[in-house]
């Protein structure tokens, strides 16, 4: 069994890099090289939850817990057909929206099974749902004792550590939630801003009709590639060495405005917090991409 303990956040919802990542977190999961043991989606449509267990389905890991959101409905954003086209061709566990569990106990469930230290989390959308684990009070509990750190795509940080990113400033439940977390979460978090994913492209490979990720890629008006945040806080996250995933880190202190959504840094050698910074050109990024993606 893997050493790491993996729960993955997910805005499975209008974008499509959010399905790389999660192509690349099941195929980590399948090498051994983390056990991925449960998925939140946190922004809710129609087909979310049947949509995601169909993509991880054919992906070999459809026994995966998944929880849902409900309340994350409210988020603004451009419609795509991906969701329901995949629950038209994959075959799914997870039948509804009625069938995902409830976050917060599914995540209290598998932190009491984990070791300690062992667990980390990774959000490639918004953070509201790590936000209420920690107002509960056995949730903050077993944050403290089992979760060694967070990786996150959020926040925008070219200029000297601030700007206004969509993760964290799309409405007011999620610009709340991120100055929360921020404020409160007790262990180190590594953030992946919007700098660094939005000139790198990666999808499969376009001419593989039958594979599910380029027919999402299709429907969400991408056939060549996307924007490449979320697969890239995925490798960030497996490397677990950021220079060996192409980066450097700026260490801080990390805070949202509750109001405007933006985000600021202070720095400070022994903060809790760091965001990283390209040190490969893009095409390496592409590289390492497309050998996970294809
Ligand atoms: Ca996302």
């Amino acid at each position: 069994m893997a050493d790491r303990t993996i729960l993955l956040g997910t805005d499975w919802w209008t974008d499509c890099d959010d399905i790389a990542a999660v192509r690349i977190a099941c195929r980590a999961h399948r090498k051994g090289l983390w056990n991925l043991a449960g998925v939140v989606i946190d922004a809710c449509m129609e087909y979310s939850a049947a949509s995601l267990s169909a993509f991880m389905t054919a992906e070999g890991c459809g026994n995966i817990p998944v929880a849902l959101d409900r309340a994350g409905t409210d988020f603004t954003g451009n419609l795509s057909p991906y969701q329901k086209h995949l629950t038209v061709r994959w075959p799914h566990r997870i039948a509804s929206n009625d069938d995902a569990e409830e976050p917060l106990p599914m995540l209290r469930r598998i932190l009491s099974a984990a070791e300690d230290e062992k667990v980390e989390f990774i959000e490639i959308g918004f953070p509201q749902v790590w936000a209420a684990l920690l107002r509960d009070p056995e949730g903050m509990d077993l944050v403290q004792r089992k979760v060694k750190k967070m990786w996150m795509m959020a926040g925008r940080f070219d200029e000297n550590g601030a700007g206004i990113e969509h993760n964290i400033a799309n409405n007011a439940r999620s610009r709340e939630a991120a100055a929360y977390l921020f404020a409160h979460f007790p262990k180190p978090i590594t953030f992946l801003g919007w700098e660094i994913g939005h000139d790198v492209i990666s999808g499969g490979d376009p001419d593989n009709g039958g594979d599910p990720l380029v027919q999402a890629f299709r429907d969400h008006g991408s056939p060549n590639g996307r924007s490449s945040w979320d697969p890239m806080t995925i490798l960030l996250a497996l490397a677990d060495d950021p220079a060996r995933a192409g980066y450097s880190l700026r260490r801080g202190h990390v805070s949202a405005d509750p109001v405007t959504g933006e985000n600021r840094t202070i720095s400070d050698p022994d903060g809790p917090h760091a965001y990283v910074v390209r040190e490969k050109p893009v095409a390496w990024y592409e590289a390492e991409l497309a050998r996970w993606l294809k």
